[in-house]
């Protein structure tokens, strides 16, 4: 049967006006191209346009605001917001061909690269020149520049590096009006009106497609060790990370409990301790030299002997690192298969120990029936829950519950002055509750500015707020 949508006159008419444009309407590519890791929404985009070019990004945004269509920009759909999903007979614009690295510059240590590249490519095309991209997170493989820039991804080593806000020199954007932008253009300083390249950095999608990005390379970090902390209770853990941010340069510290651990073991991760404790951290600092090394230990015993850690274990090798992260880096694909509902919250981490203490109490009497998942970026002041769906429920139902819980949740966040999505972004998941976070006179501002850089509000419509 062929697939009506393949003889829509719309479509035939991008045919006829981009020659070369491959465009798809298969149902599978539909499916593939029109969801991000949510899985929450059912795909249903109008087709999906893989361009080659600049100038082919630029051919179907003006298209798109001749014909009314909505274009949702797409990198590698590893968004847990719902950021990237089309589920309402938008165009999808995967920037999956464009993934070249198009130059690197060993004067101003940047790189190049169009955005459908993936962060590992990134990470080895910089390696290839001596130096290093240092945004990290799991999803490395499969996520895009572009993803990122959208949304200001975080990960693993913002408490050393900062988010990948710090370290986009330049940004090439076409508008929702299909105007190409060429943001900064690299500069270190650059004092001559408003910053675009930083508005439409973590804007989602919703004001331009990101193109291209002229990344910052940074030099390699010195030697790193890897440690695992056992911790008797929630409370220590602040504790735990002013003692060793004390003494050493941490290069992460993240956190987990004994439920996160128990599913990466299940997805076969090896067992790090014989007992099972309550909390753990992964940390990774600089060590090299006696002084840093002897700094760890104090760290380690510190800790110890005031009762704030239970055990803790040493990478002794870079195998044996790999091993320890993978308790923690495991995590969300060990948790895939029960359809968990997220929250991704942050405070400052000087509100870190009420907030944590308020929300324990808070899904301990709200969630006594699921299991609740607690990980996260503690040293950046945020926290991922996973709510576990179980499987005699719906997924609506249970969606619905968790609804309720964040509803409180964001009331908490308010009060503790936080934000509703630290680094997975608005897109669809969050939208009810960014008033909570920031203020309606903001929300608007927002919108007047989505209005200039997208007259016809055609730019993935629908996601942070409604227009
Ligand atoms: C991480 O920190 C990611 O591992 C994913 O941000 C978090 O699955 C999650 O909730
Ligand atoms: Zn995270």
């Amino acid at each position: 049967m062929t697939d009506p949508r393949s003889t829509d006159p719309r479509l035939e008419r991008l045919r006829a006006r981009i020659p070369g444009l491959r465009l798809s309407t298969d149902a599978s590519d539909a499916e593939h191209y029109g969801r991000d890791w949510t899985r929450r929404w059912t795909p249903a985009p109008l087709a999906i346009a893989l361009p080659s070019s600049v100038e082919e990004v630029r051919a179907v945004v003006l298209w798109a605001v001749e014909e009314n269509v909505s274009v949702v920009p797409s990198g590698g759909r590893t968004g847990l917001s719902g950021g990237a999903v089309a589920a309402n007979g938008e165009l999808v614009l995967s920037l999956e061909r464009m993934n070249r690295v198009l130059d690197f510059d060993a004067v101003d240590r940047t790189l190049t690269v169009q955005a459908g590249i993936a962060l590992e490519a990134v990470h080895n095309a910089a390696g290839e020149h001596g130096l290093v991209y240092p945004v990290d997170f799991a999803a490395r493989g499969s996520c895009s520049i572009g993803g990122n820039v959208a949304t200001n991804a975080g990960g693993i080593r913002v408490i050393r590096y900062g988010n990948t806000r710090e370290w986009v020199a330049g940004l090439k954007v076409v508008t929702g009006a299909g105007d190409v932008l060429e943001l900064n253009r690299a500069l270190i300083k650059n004092s001559s009106g408003y910053d675009l390249r930083q508005l439409i950095i973590g804007s989602e999608g919703t004001l331009g497609i990101v193109v291209e990005a002229t990344l910052r390379l940074t030099d390699p970090p010195p030697p790193t060790n890897v440690m695992l902390l056992a911790l008797p209770s929630f409370d220590t853990l602040m504790q735990v990370f002013a003692a060793f941010r004390a003494r050493l340069t941490l290069e992460a510290f993240e956190f987990f409990t004994d439920r996160a651990l128990h599913h990466v073991l299940a997805h076969g991760a090896q067992k790090p301790f014989d007992e099972v404790h309550p909390f753990y951290v992964v940390t990774e600092f600089a060590v090299g030299d006696e002084a840093r090394e002897a700094a760890a230990m104090a760290a380690f015993e510190h800790c110890l002997e005031n009762g704030l850690v239970s055990d803790g274990v040493i990478s002794q090798s870079d195998a044996q690192a790999a091993q320890l992260w993978r308790l923690r880096e495991g995590i969300t694909e060990s948790l895939a298969k029960y359809r968990p509902y997220k929250n991704d919250v942050s405070v400052r981490i000087s509100a870190m120990p009420a907030f944590l203490a308020e929300t324990q109490a808070l899904l301990a009497r709200e969630y006594p029936q699921f299991d609740v998942v607690w990980f996260g970026h503690i040293g950046d002041g945020n926290l991922h829950i996973n709510v576990l769906k179980p499987e005699a429920d719906t997924d609506a139902d249970f969606i619905v519950q968790c609804e309720h819980v964040t509803k409180l949740l964001a009331q908490a966040l308010a009060r503790h002055g936080g934000s509703i999505s630290a680094e997975h972004g608005i897109g669809l998941v969050k939208k009810p509750y960014l008033l909570g976070t920031r203020s309606a006179e903001e929300v608007e501002l927002m919108r007047g500015i989505k209005r200039v850089l997208d007259p016809k509000g055609l730019l993935n419509p629908g996601k942070v707020f409604d227009a």
